[in-house]
């Protein structure tokens, strides 16, 4: 009787025993999993780049970044912002007017990269005058906020003013030779800036932009033009047809395009991209110079015939509105809400050479 008693007993005690480590072993088991799925969720957010340099500063970024909340209008599907221009090209780059990108959601991004910007500029014998009101202007408009880096390309440096500038960004005077003919100016900027890309900027700045000095900024121009290669429409063609297009017409020049072909008509006093672009685009447009040179023939707008050219055959991955390169002879069209860049008038004749 009492064996059968202490046998049963210990029956209940298995029974208990048995109970309490399924349990241990299922909390064991949940644990585990939730642990797993944890470090795979972290390990996702910082990336293969972080955890195989080991850099601590990229790391801390990620966190700053997760902790940071985006708040903006939704992008609506059925709403787009503009009807009244065309926002993307057949190629799928997107084309830059004012009121179709949120300027706060750019600048996160391209501040994470902690991107730098060269912004390239030629103020050659009297085009020195133009430098002052560029770089002053430039300072209230152009990137604000980003590393910036300008160079300006003179045979003049000691008419380059010395003027005060934000942090982060510099003024750095490369010293060239003058030429004898005008044309040539404008055309060597090419072989200049492809020169300089391989030895400089590569190592300085992500991105290039390249203009014209006679101008002035007047309105936000920011992160939102940078991309692999980029143009933007001249403001006297924006609603022109393929055939008042001012393309070079002669096929003995290599900048021809014929009256079937043409996309837009590129402004030759804008262009830009990531530095190795930037290289190739130059190289490929110094070259076709220096072969109609050969060939005794230069093309009808020089510089600008052979970007149009390069832009046909090698489609820009972002194109910039008539806002970005302006002039006050063309009036103000509905389409053009803001005048970013505007071209300063000047006296040809006192100022140019001939
Ligand atoms: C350009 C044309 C005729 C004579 C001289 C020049 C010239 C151009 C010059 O003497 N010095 C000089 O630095 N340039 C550079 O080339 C400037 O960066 C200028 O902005 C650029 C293009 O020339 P632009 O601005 O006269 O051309 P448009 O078509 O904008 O009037
Ligand atoms: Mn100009």
């Amino acid at each position: 009787m009492v064996f059968t008693d202490n046998w049963r007993k210990f029956g209940r005690m298995k029974c208990w025993l048995f109970t309490i480590c399924l349990a241990l072993l299922f909390i064991f088991l949940f644990s585990w999993h939730a642990l797993r799925n944890s470090e795979c969720h972290s390990r996702a957010m910082f990336s293969c780049k972080a955890l195989s340099t080991n850099n601590t500063e990229y790391l801390d970024q990620c966190k700053e970044v997760k902790l940071q909340r985006k708040l903006y209008n939704k992008p609506e599907t059925l709403k787009p912002p503009r009807t009244d221009v065309l926002m993307m090209t057949p190629w799928l780059a997107p084309i830059v007017w004012d009121g179709t990108f949120n300027i706060d959601i750019l600048n996160d991004q391209f501040h994470q990269r902690g991107v730098r910007i060269g912004l390239t500029v030629f103020a050659i014998k009297k085009y020195t005058v133009f430098i002052k009101t560029f770089l002053e202007t430039a300072e209230k408009f152009f990137m604000v906020g980003h590393k910036v880096n300008y160079y300006v390309f003179t045979d003049r440096a000691s008419e380059i003013p010395n003027i005060t500038l934000s942090e982060g960004r510099r003024l750095v005077v490369l010293d060239v030779p003058g030429c004898k003919r005008w044309q040539d100016v404008t055309m060597r900027r090419m072989e200049m800036i492809h020169n300089y890309s391989r030895e400089l900027f590569i190592n300085e700045v992500d991105y290039l932009v390249c203009v014209d000095v006679d101008m002035r900024f007047n309105d936000h121009v920011g992160v939102e033009i940078l991309s692999d290669v980029f143009g933007a429409l001249h403001p006297g063609f924006f609603g022109a047809s393929r055939q008042e297009f001012t393309y070079e017409r002669r096929s003995r020049s290599q900048a021809c395009i014929p009256t079937d072909e043409g996309d837009f008509y590129y402004a030759g006093g804008y262009f830009g991209g990531i530095v190795e672009e930037v290289y190739k685009l130059t190289c490929h447009c110094h070259q076709a110079i220096m072969i109609d040179k050969e060939n005794n023939i230069e093309a009808i707008w020089h510089d600008e015939s052979h970007l149009n050219k390069y832009f046909l055959y090698h489609k820009p991955t972002r194109i910039l509105s008539p806002e970005y390169i302006w002039m006050d002879d063309y009036g103000s069209p509905a389409a053009v809400k803001r005048k970013r860049f505007i071209g300063v008038p000047k006296d040809n004749a006192q100022i140019r050479f001939k």
